[in-house]
């Protein structure tokens, strides 16, 4: 308690945390203080509702060129399971979902050598023709800046024409550790931190809203978490524009940080409950919603989520597959009725939203 009277103060006095109050919180071991404190600030700045969105994620194709050493999902041209699909694939899983009563896609894939921008935009085009009030989540910033490199338009311009082809915003994917060291050993052929600050931030210019994304619980350090944290805090100051905030929690399995022996095991449930808790103290007054991704943390730890900072449980991603392949436990879809159960047996009001936060209804 008494390493943290300092931090409390400042909490009370809804004062700004700064880098070595993050480095502090992180390297606490008081889990139910820093919890009590999260849940708080949550308290005073998203009340009692929790988010939810009725979503479906579609990917789109696995074969990349950035094979990223966390990631368990991608393959390469011609390997067993690799997979493009075609845009009446998308249109049938996007029917789907519309059946289901989904009210946002959530498109993300791979840097696929053999796609052309109008891929792309032609996906997001007839989507918005047959669903206009369905909401359109696609392609991270790193998407984004592979399309730009290879169209040989400006970041701007291809955000522009995907905005007018039905993009609604843009998923966080991607951030994962902004470091710049620490990045060049899990993602080497990845773009940087910066640049993906800076898709962001053109993409908040042109008023699409996005979220923002931060793997954890691989070879990152507690200063590459804080520093992640508040370069994002510097960007929304500046924009406004990420609506929320996703801690995604590393799974190990199959991917080359196993085999290599730099990562053996995954996050613990203390590590998902303090990131968490963390990034509501650290974004308090900047980003509102943080949410606890049952996908990743599992049912249970997410609905404790809901005490340590959280106030948005995502939805319920009929499809999910990029942490199956890592060895995700989770089931691959939750009813409406199961958040919903979840979310009250917490104590908390579910309450139904849209992609861009706009509520649906209160249950
Ligand atoms: O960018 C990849 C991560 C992300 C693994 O914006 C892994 O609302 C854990 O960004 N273990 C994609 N994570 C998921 C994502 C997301 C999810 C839910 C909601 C939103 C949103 C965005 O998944 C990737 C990467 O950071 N990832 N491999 C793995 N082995």
């Amino acid at each position: 308690m008494e390493e943290l009277s300092q931090i409390i103060e400042k909490i009370q006095a809804s004062k700004d945390l700064d880098f070595e109050d993050g480095l502090l919180l992180m390297e606490s071991k008081n889990l139910p203080l820093i919890g009590a404190l999260a849940d708080y600030v949550r308290q005073k700045t998203a009340g009692d509702e929790v988010m939810f969105v009725t979503n479906c994620h579609i990917n789109y194709s696995n074969i990349c060129a950035s094979k990223c050493r966390f990631c368990a999902y991608f393959r390469e041209e011609g390997q067993k399971g690799a997979f493009t699909l075609t845009i009446d694939e998308i249109m049938e899983k996007a029917e789907n979902a519309s059946r289901m009563g989904a009210t946002e896609l959530h498109i993300v894939g791979s840097l696929n050598p053999k796609l052309p921008f109008e891929y792309y935009e032609e996906v997001l085009s007839k989507l918005h023709e047959k669903y206009p009030s369905m909401s359109l989540k696609a392609y991270t910033a790193v998407e984004i800046a592979y399309l730009a490199r290879i169209s040989g338009m400006s970041v701007k311009d291809v955000l522009s024409r995907l905005k007018k082809a039905g993009l609604t915003g843009l998923p966080g994917g991607g951030g994962e550790i902004f470091n710049e060291e620490t990045r060049k050993k899990v993602c080497p052929d990845k773009i940087s931190g910066e640049r993906w600050l800076e898709v962001m931030e053109t993409a908040h210019s042109l008023g699409i809203k996005s979220n923002a994304t931060m793997l954890y619980g691989h070879i990152e350090t507690h200063s590459d978490i804080v520093d992640h944290i508040l370069r994002l805090r510097k960007l929304q100051e500046k924009t406004g524009g990420f609506q929320a905030f996703i801690p995604l929690k590393f799974h190990p399995d199959n991917t080359e940080l196993q085999k290599n022996g730099l990562v053996r095991y995954g996050p613990t449930g203390f590590d998902d409950l303090k990131i968490i808790a963390v990034s509501r103290l650290l974004l308090n007054g900047y980003i509102n919603n943080i949410k606890t991704y049952w996908v990743m943390v599992g049912e249970k730890l997410a609905q404790v989520g809901l005490h340590y900072g959280a106030n948005d449980i995502d939805g319920t991603v009929m499809e999910e597959r990029i942490t199956h392949a890592a060895g995700g436990a989770a089931p691959e879809y939750m009813p409406k009725d199961r958040l919903i159960h979840l979310i009250r047996n917490a104590g908390r009001i579910p309450v139904e939203r849209t992609s861009n936060y706009k509520i649906i209804k209160k249950y």
